[in-house]
């Protein structure tokens, strides 16, 4: 029986199944032994079809979890799939589709869990549930850490419009992309949809990730009304999120077997950012873009940019003259403190 490669993205797991789309555009075919070496790369007829896979073969002997953003090789026979694509679950004694191995990952997140991102939409309401702009900057350290391209969307300005604007300013000045949604994307979604369009390449993947209730899912039913996306309004008495989204998913944006990729994924909660990934203190700075102009002029090398006096850091000094905003500067003694905390545990 014929056999054959492609590759494929994985959009979401559950119960032990994994939804892969197979998304080259050139597969191989081999007949056992008699083909090899001659290249036989054709254009796959199933480039943007979604088949169903069970965590079986590679995923068992694999340390690692896949996670949803992975790029795997998948290999398949003629008789792997039936008459129509999209119902397949072809795993069964040999004739499925079978996952031969995850390909190397370019970054691996643990909140949000996902592989390979391209671009996070840090995302925060300026009010219900209140802003936690030390979140969001963790979330932004952790994006630059890996090379993810940052966005800071506040949602909800309507409900706090000075808030909006506030928050706006600081990012703005850190030198992120700031974008400002009212009325649940009726205003504002144009942008954001824009700016995907200009950014996000072909087969690159951009998330949504913030605090439970802040309106990532609303934003994707505005910006792909066809999603259909499950939301729900935040508790009246915590005004904090219900946890609607429960797993991260990816959605194509359109049929083409290479487009891009959105991502909704759960929202955090309190108790969940304390337990995100994270990296060396030594790091911290250059994760923090607004820090680069003065990383290197303070007075002692080993400064730590935290408690340090003015005259001697030139982070602290710039803290000061406005140059940097205070609550960036703050987030940043917050999460040193953590980080250093973590590294001594370490070292016991
Ligand atoms: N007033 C107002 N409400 C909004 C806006 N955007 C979203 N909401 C509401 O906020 C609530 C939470 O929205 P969701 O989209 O479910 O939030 P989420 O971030 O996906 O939450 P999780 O899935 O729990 O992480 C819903 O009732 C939305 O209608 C907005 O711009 N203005
Ligand atoms: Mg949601
Ligand atoms: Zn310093």
């Amino acid at each position: 029986m014929e056999q054959y490669r492609t590759h494929g993205k994985i959009l979401r797991g559950l119960g032990g199944l994994y939804d892969i789309r197979l998304i080259s555009q050139e597969y191989h075919a081999t007949l056992r032994g008699e083909k090899d070496g001659e290249d036989l790369s054709e254009t796959s007829p199933l480039g943007g079809k979604v088949v169903s896979c069970r965590a079986r073969g590679v995923f068992r002997y694999h340390k690692e979890k896949p996670l949803i953003g992975d790029e795997v090789c998948v290999s398949y026979t003629d008789a792997s799939f039936t008459s129509s694509v999209e119902d397949v679950i072809p795993d069964a004694n040999g004739t499925g589709v079978v996952v031969s191995s995850i390909l190397p990952r370019r970054s691996a997140l643990i909140r949000p869990p996902m592989a390979n991102l391209d671009m996070l939409f840090v995302t925060m309401a300026c009010a219900s549930p209140e802003p936690i702009p030390q979140m969001a900057d963790k979330l932004l350290c952790i994006a630059e850490y890996h090379h993810i391209a940052p966005v800071v969307l506040l949602t909800k300005c309507e409900l706090d419009p000075s808030r909006a604007e506030e928050l706006r300013g600081i990012y703005e000045k850190s030198g992120f992309p700031v974008f400002l949604l009212s009325e649940r994307g009726a205003e504002g979604a144009d942008a954001v949809q824009a700016y995907l369009r200009e950014h996000l390449l072909r087969g690159q993947t951009a998330a949504f990730a913030g605090a439970s209730g802040v309106g990532k899912s609303t934003l994707l039913n505005a910006l792909f009304p066809e999603l259909q996306l499950e939301t729900s309004a935040v508790s009246e008495k915590t005004e904090r999120g219900r946890h609607t989204t429960r797993c991260v998913t990816l959605y194509p944006v359109s049929s083409d077997a290479d487009c891009p990729y959105l991502a909704d994924t759960p929202g955090f909660s309190a108790l969940d950012f304390e337990q995100f990934d994270f990296f060396g203190k030594e790091d911290l700075p250059h994760t923090m873009r607004e820090f680069a102009p003065y990383l290197g002029q303070c007075r002692y090398t080993n400064c730590s940019h935290t408690k340090e006096r003015a005259a001697d850091c030139a982070v602290v000094r710039a803290v000061e003259a406005g140059e940097i905003p205070r609550s960036r500067h703050e987030s940043f003694l917050a999460l040193y403190e953590v980080l250093k905390n973590k590294n001594s545990w370490d070292k016991k």
